[in-house]
């Protein structure tokens, strides 16, 4: 089955703790602090893998996790770190952010990590300095990131053939090339994009995608078509496929103009992309009609090629052709990850939080910089806490308790952690 859309959840894993930990030696009096650190957590992977063509293991499996760390443990142990998961797809599949459909990676040739495992916690060793003689204070370990993408297929051909229903396309890479798409004088023949490589000789070739005739609307995603567009996202260049004897009673530039309106509406990239135009069905069509159409391309600039795929007439001068205008062409699309927009607490200026009242308790919100932090900190360790308290003070948030008229005994509620208020 050929599935090219898919979304699955993703969770890296989490790092394990850092170690709080004590050297002890027979004669040796006070040890020094050897908590180790926590192993990282795994990542994950995605790999292209030129064996697959669908994506319809994810219709199946949509949860992936990589493992944890391991905790630390004393005497400078670290944990171990978890093996990556890798996840195979077929090349040329792009990854998206599925709430903001941001690109976050094109897979083609390199491994690529999706997911990042946190980094292990610091065991005490080192939080011992100086003036922490006993580092109590060990870094709980990472979340590994989590989140939610869509897969989606795009496949690499240098030529994709384009056009209405029946006029042809796969008739034309099936005399080109090795592909064997089903072929019928019915509308939708093809349900899914074929790729079939032509060659030249002389170790020369290019890989021709056909898709599923286009209909209007179908870059507004009305009815069949649209899905296929972003198979022939990638091509270099575009053969524009028409029936120049309106065999189906309609008009091949006419029908010409609504299939590149349709382009432009799925993309100006695409809408812009180099084509050239395919005349099909020359045998049951009169020179002077012939001749009229090219002169209309002509006029417009384009390249002109009278066929009749069913036979094979023309077809060896239309290849020759597109493979002379690929060697002047860029090469196959890859699409650029987009940057992740930038996350306000990381901007030091707007370490910005709100103090509100409520029934005794003085509640520290809209903070999304401190629930950072507090991620970090163990509520069960001393100086974990202590950490917390420096914090506190030096973003002005005592300061701002103090001057809302806190006292000595009143309870402090920061996100999920109540404290009561001592000077
Ligand atoms: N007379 C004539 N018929 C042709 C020629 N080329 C293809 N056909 C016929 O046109 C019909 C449609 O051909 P297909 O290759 O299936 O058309 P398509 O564009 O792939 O159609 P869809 O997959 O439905 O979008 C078939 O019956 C072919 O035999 C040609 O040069 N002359
Ligand atoms: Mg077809």
């Amino acid at each position: 089955m050929f599935v090219d859309i898919a979304k699955i959840h993703l969770k890296a894993g989490n790092s394990g703790d850092g170690a709080v930990s004590f050297h002890r030696e027979k004669y040796v009096a006070a040890g020094g602090p050897d908590g180790g650190d926590g192993g990282r957590g795994g990542n994950i992977v995605f790999v292209a893998d030129k064996n697959l063509s669908t994506l319809a293991d994810f219709r199946y499996k949509r949860k992936y996790a990589a493992h944890p760390g391991e905790n630390g443990r004393g005497g400078r142990c670290s944990g171990k770190s978890a093996d990556d998961l890798i996840i195979r797809v077929p090349e040329g599949t792009v990854i998206k952010e599925t709430e903001t459909g941001r690109i976050i990676a094109d897979i083609t040739d390199t491994p690529v990590v999706i997911a990042k495992g946190g980094n292990g916690g610091w065991g005490n060793t080192h939080f011992a300095t100086a003036t922490r003689q006993v580092p109590r204070f060990a870094k709980r370990g990472a979340e590994g990131e989590e989140l939610d993408v869509t897969l989606e297929l795009k496949l690499l051909a240098d030529v994709g053939l384009i056009g209405f229903p029946n006029v042809g396309k796969s008739t034309l890479i099936s005399v080109v090339s090795e592909a064997k798409p089903k072929i019928a004088n019915y509308h939708f023949t093809t349900l899914t994009p074929v790729l079939g490589v032509v060659r030249l000789g002389e170790g020369s070739s290019f890989v021709m995608a056909d898709i599923p005739g286009l209909i209007e609307g179908a870059g507004e995603g009305v009815g069949l078509g649209h899905e296929f567009l972003r198979h022939v996202d990638r091509c270099r260049l575009l053969l524009h496929v028409i029936d120049v004897s309106g065999s189906e009673g309609r008009d091949p530039i006419e029908d010409f103009n609504k299939i590149n309106h349709e382009l432009s509406v799925y993309s100006k990239d695409l809408g812009a992309r180099p084509q050239i135009i395919v005349g099909n069905k020359c045998d049951l069509c009169d020179e002077e009609r012939i001749e009229e159409i090219r002169k209309y391309f002509e006029d417009k600039g384009y390249t002109f090629f009278p066929i009749m795929a069913a036979i094979a007439e023309g077809t060896r001068e239309l290849i020759n052709y597109v493979a002379a205008t690929l060697q002047k062409l860029p090469p196959i699309k890859r699409f650029e990850a987009e940057p992740k927009p930038k996350e306000d607490y990381l901007k030091p200026k707007e370490r910005s939080f709100n103090i509100r009242v409520c029934e005794g308790v003085y509640i520290v919100e809209n903070a999304p910089w401190l629930l950072n932090i507090m991620n970090d900190i163990d509520p069960d360790d001393y100086e974990s806490l202590q950490y917390f308290e420096r914090v506190l003070r030096s973003s002005g948030i005592i300061e701002a308790l103090e001057k809302s008229g806190i006292k000595e005994g009143d309870t402090v509620s920061v996100y999920d952690v109540e404290f009561d208020y001592i000077k």
